[in-house]
């Protein structure tokens, strides 16, 4: 990683997380008008795997999909705006927190129903083998999501076909409040797919580098096997399930120690690494207060831009 490469990455995950910290200190005065499913702890997740895969690469994901849509767009304004209802935003103001996509970045769909980007994602990928292109296509999904049979049914078909097809399962062990172990006839899911005619890594969700190295080596052995790959990524969720709020007193698992939220946060884990490559902090800190200002902007220009129209309601729908 070459210095302009380290601070960009610093750059997407600083501006992830501080966007969503602007989502907690202001959604109760209630402007905006969606429900969010936060992605503290999961942020280094889409920026490594997105870091890796060519520019472009159709993308799919799940309704936690504030990480991944900044990591691919960084463009606050249009997130924003969104999030407030507003035309301006990605979805003119129709999509809210769990629809986020930006086709021309790739990001092509992500949605509220569990499991549902996946089939999508299959689709994609047999549109390129169809064309005879070699795009990869990259689907986010939830450990959740991995107990549908629509997953094990589209991995079969990926498999089958051997498309160019990364599943990246982000694994932070709970469904709302269910734990894996509550709701699995399986211990593993790198285990039980390694069955299938499909490449497999893991990686730990709060190490950034670690990411980005499993997904490279993963990548090359897709390639070289023209076979479909699963990440296995392994993530701490800070917050509850939907909502800006900690949910440790309500007793369904236990808070962490300080030193455990260190460990599991990838921005700390991230910064500390950088520092100890012999970056300055002072660089960090530039990084911090213009992401901020950047953040600030976009919440201003949200706050007074204007709703869609009555009529917008009828406008992009299929009928
Ligand atoms: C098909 C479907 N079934 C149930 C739900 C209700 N639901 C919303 S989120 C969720 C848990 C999903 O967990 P996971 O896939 O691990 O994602 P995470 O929220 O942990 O990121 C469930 C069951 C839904 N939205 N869609
Ligand atoms: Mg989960």
């Amino acid at each position: 990683m070459n210095k302009g490469e380290g601070l960009r990455l610093y750059r997407t995950l600083t501006l992830i997380r501080r966007a969503e910290e602007a989502i907690r200190l202001h959604y109760g005065e209630d402007d905006m008008k969606t429900p969010v499913h936060l992605s503290i702890g999961q942020e280094a997740i889409p920026v490594g795997v997105c870091h890796v895969l060519p520019e472009g690469s159709p993308m799919f994901g799940t309704y936690r999909n504030h990480a991944l849509y900044l990591a691919l767009t960084e463009d606050t304004d249009r997130f924003f705006a969104e999030l407030h209802g507003k035309e301006a935003g990605m979805g003119r103001g129709k999509a809210g927190s769990m629809h986020l996509c930006e086709p021309s970045r790739g990001l092509l769909a992500t949605s509220a129903v569990v499991g549902t980007t996946i089939p999508l994602a299959v689709g994609a990928a047999l549109a390129q083998a169809y064309r005879h292109l070699r795009q990869p296509v990259a689907v986010f999904f939830g450990d959740g999501a991995a107990e549908e049979g629509v997953f094990w049914e589209s991995l079969n078909f990926a498999c089958q076909r051997s498309l160019n097809l990364l599943f990246v399962c982000e694994d932070n062990g709970l469904a709302i409040h269910a734990p894996a172990a509550d709701r699995r006839g399986f211990s593993s899911i790198t285990q039980a797919v390694g069955g299938f005619r499909c490449c497999t890594a893991t990686a730990d969700g709060s190490d950034l580098s670690a990411i980005i190295e499993a997904t490279r080596a993963l990548y090359r052995d897709m390639e070289a096997d023209k076979q479909p790959g699963l990440l296995h990524v392994s993530y701490f969720r800070f917050l509850e399930h939907v909502g800006i709020g900690e949910d440790f007193f309500t007793g369904y698992r236990q808070a962490p120690s300080d030193q455990e939220r260190r460990e599991r946060d990838p921005l700390i884990r991230f910064s500390s690494h950088l520092l100890s490559l012999g970056y300055h902090p002072a660089e960090l800190r530039a990084i911090d207060v213009e992401v901020d200002d950047q953040i600030c902007r976009s919440i201003g220009r949200a706050r007074s831009a204007d709703y869609p129209t009555a009529e917008a309601l009828y406008e992009d729908l299929w009928v």
